[in-house]
């Protein structure tokens, strides 16, 4: 819905952040002349507040990027050579795909693999039209795993569901626990709050490997081993065990499984949760008292923690805590790892994606983060067909999944038939068979939910499509027809889309009129209990520290191959692989680097600033070498998630990842990972 602004000629477009960020800001977007002038956050929107971060407000810059993607391409190298399209009509290339899949489906749908993630969060350009088209064709399913199923498949089997606390209350909180996230990163508008809650004379204390921005403008920051949270968890619980800092209430109102997490935790003393999260017995108890003596406390996690092998236990020990000690019976108290469950009574999944078009099949599941291993497998009775054909959208694999010598081997085969929806041409789709120009978020109709907060937004088209670029619904749709797909779901339009995506609780004319609306959710959620459980208390019992595949106390014999470890959390300009090609945000970062601890360069005789070979057996990531005080001893921090093509030789931080997965939720363990580093010599 359009309003006048302040010129005659201008108009404002309400709009929404299409990026995988917990914040989904309200957009004000001002068009004149049929091009966008200006965006800005909303000031009406109580998270967004007006403000926006360095990315989003130079969205204009990605929609009209000189290399933004305008005509449908087709490949005419091969996938070992460097890559070279030509441009095809829309009928051309949409006629040459149907045939190729039809072809490949007469064998078995199943070869067929779509492969997609959050390069936009909307109901519609994610997966509507698209799980149409897939569930039509009986293709395989993608078990979509690559950021948050460890954590979230660790919330459900605690609390029943991804749960927590209002983001606005934070500000109101004593205490704050700032966990596995660098929110002034990546979760700016979390800030806000904590800044509140700072200036109200809250402590605020930031538990992570890296020195962040974010540890830098807390009180205190405990800088414990990747991996070692779960450890830390029951360090505390022991702590407050031990000092009768428990609401013993709560416990046995609320908790099943207590008696058998007391007897683990008590295995924690300080002495031993120190040596194994690499940090002072002085910080375990300090932790403990503050959070056991101070209400309200409200410990924010993010996913960052969770990128590990015992990522899931981690997850559900630390949302135990404010069991332990009642934080939950304060709104200002408890825990947000994530708020996305609040949505599910509101979301008509089903009538966007309609799995009745499976007809009762259930194709296999491919999961996305061991892509590279899958591309490379050959047919089987437990795997099903080989993967003969990829369809990729919002999403960029090459550059993001781990282990990447596999993924782009897998990528690089001939017998593989590849289409790659996209704005630009990423490490992706250089690998293409067909590019199709997608159009970016002012350009098409969405509607979004939150993984931070708690409202539904709108998002609606600020200009025309750009070149021949089409919504992703809309190549989907065209894609239906070309194969022949005769239901009438695959003519209904975006606007129709958007008014099936929720219930009837989201009155989509409001919708469109404020631009967002906030889910009656109750203000202090777990006062009384009531978890989303079948029985409605939390569970406790099974949980439990589960060490790293690779740390020297694992594996001590690869630890002395490869003694530092490698964690490569996102960087503040860049989300994920998009915006590296935007220049003056890849201006900022300047280029691929790996951030190291003083002690640790002087033992490999490191010059700040030095090109160095970041190793394992994996594979090399060339980059710049960092002497910084944000990493600590025996861990380096490689900031991602750069495009190859624009790193160093061709290289990520991937390159060095492995595609082992978590213990709960079948999700890749990034920040498990062994290297060593050396010098390159200079012509290298
Ligand atoms: N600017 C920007 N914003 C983003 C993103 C981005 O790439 N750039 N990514 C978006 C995405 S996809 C997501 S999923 C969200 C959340 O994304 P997250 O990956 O949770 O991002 P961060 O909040 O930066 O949290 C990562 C933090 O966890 C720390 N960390 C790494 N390993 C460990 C560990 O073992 N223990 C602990 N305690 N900490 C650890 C890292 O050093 C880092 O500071 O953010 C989103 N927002
Ligand atoms: N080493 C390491 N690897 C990581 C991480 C890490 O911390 N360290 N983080 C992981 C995490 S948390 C995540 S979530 C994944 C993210 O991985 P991805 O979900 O693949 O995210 P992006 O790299 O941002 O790629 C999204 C792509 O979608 C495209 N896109 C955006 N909007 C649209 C649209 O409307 N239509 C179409 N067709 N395309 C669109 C963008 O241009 C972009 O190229 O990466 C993971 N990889
Ligand atoms: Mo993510």
């Amino acid at each position: 819905m359009q309003s006048l602004a302040s010129s005659p000629s201008q108009t404002v477009v309400k709009g929404a952040c299409p990026h995988d960020c917990p914040d989904t800001c309200a957009l004000k977007v001002t068009v004149e002349d049929g091009r966008v002038i200006k965006i800005q956050g909303a000031a009406d929107h109580p998270s967004t507040h007006g403000a926006l971060c360095t990315k989003v407000s130079r969205y204009a810059e990605r929609t009209y990027h000189a290399e933004r993607l305008l005509t449908p391409l087709k490949r005419v190298s091969a996938k070992t050579e460097a890559p070279r399209f030509e441009p095809v009509s829309w009928a051309a290339a949409l006629a040459d795909i149907a045939a190729r899949l039809q072809a490949i489906a007469a064998r078995d749908p199943q070869a067929i693999q779509p492969y997609s993630y959050a390069g936009t969060m909307g109901q519609l350009q994610g997966e509507s039209m698209a799980a149409r088209f897939f569930n039509r064709l009986g293709a395989a399913r993608l078990d979509r795993t690559i950021c948050a199923s460890a954590g979230g498949a660790a919330l459900a089997a605690t609390y029943g569901h991804k749960l927590g606390m209002h983001l606005p209350y934070f500000a109101e909180s004593k205490l704050l626990i700032i966990w596995g996230s660098n929110s002034i990163a990546s979760n700016l508008h979390f800030w806000t709050y904590a800044n509140q809650a700072k200036r109200a004379g809250a402590k605020l204390i930031c538990i992570d490997p890296r020195k962040t921005e974010t540890a830098d403008k807390c009180h205190q920051h405990i800088a414990l081993m990747p991996g070692t949270d779960g450890a830390l968890a029951l360090g505390l619980m022991h702590e407050l065990i031990a000092h009768d800092w428990l609401d013993h209430a709560y416990l046995q109102a609320h908790v099943d499984g207590w008696d058998a997490l007391r007897a683990k935790a008590l295995q924690w003393p300080p002495e031993r949760t120190a040596e194994v999260c690499g940090i002072t017995p002085e910080e375990v108890q300090s932790l403990a008292r503050d959070y056991g003596t101070t209400q309200p406390a409200a410990i924010r996690l993010n996913y960052g923690m969770q990128r590990v092998h015992g990522g899931g236990n981690a997850v559900r020990l630390i949302a135990l805590l404010p069991c332990l000690t009642g934080a939950w019976r304060h709104r200002a108290g408890g825990l947000l790892l994530s708020s996305s469950g609040w949505f599910a009574p509101y979301k008509n999944t089903a009538a966007l994606e309609m799995p009745e078009l499976l007809n009762g099949a259930t194709p296999r599941m491919v999961n996305m983060s061991t892509i590279g291993d899958d591309l490379l497998r050959e047919a089987s009775a437990g795997f099903g067909p080989k993967i003969e054909a990829l369809i990729v959208y919002n999403s960029n694999p090459v550059a993001v999944a781990p282990e990447s010598a596999k993924v782009v081997k897998g990528f690089q085969r001939a017998d593989l038939f590849t289409v790659v929806l996209e704005h630009f041409m990423t490490d992706t789709a250089d690998l293409a068979d067909y590019v199709l120009p997608a159009t970016t978020q002012l350009e098409h109709l969405d509607v979004h939910t939150s993984y931070g907060h708690t409202d539904v937004l709108i998002n609606e088209p600020a200009i025309a499509p750009l070149g021949e670029a089409k919504p992703n619904t809309q190549i989907f749709r065209e894609l239906a027809a070309a194969m022949g797909f005769g239901e009438p779901c695959f003519s209904e339009s975006d606007e129709l889309l958007a008014r099936q995506a929720f219930t009837a609780e989201i009155d989509f004319a409001a919708l469109r009129a404020q631009g967002w609306q906030s889910l009656p959710v109750p203000e202090a959620p777990f006062a009384q209990g009531g978890f989303h459980t079948p029985n409605g208390r939390a569970q406790a019992g099974g949980a439990d520290y589960v060490a790293n595949y690779e740390s020297r106390a694992s594996n001590p014999v690869l630890a002395e191959r490869y003694p530092l470890a490698m964690i490569s959390p996102p960087a503040r300009n860049f989300l994920n692989s998009s915006f590296v090609n935007v220049k003056s945000l890849r201006d900022i970062e300047g280029e691929p680097l790996v951030e190291v601890h003083a002690d640790d360069a002087a033992a490999r005789g490191l010059a700040d600033g030095a090109m160095v070979r970041v190793f394992n057996d994996r594979g090399s990531y060339v980059c710049r070498a960092r002497i910084s005080k944000r990493a600590r001893p025996g861990v380096v921090n490689g900031l991602g998630v750069w495009w190859r093509k624009l790193g160093v030789q061709g290289t990520n931080v991937n390159e060095l990842t492995h595609q082992r997965l978590t213990d709960m939720g079948a999700a890749p363990s990034f920040y498990d990972c062994l290297v060593d580093l050396q010098t390159l010599p200079v012509d290298a």
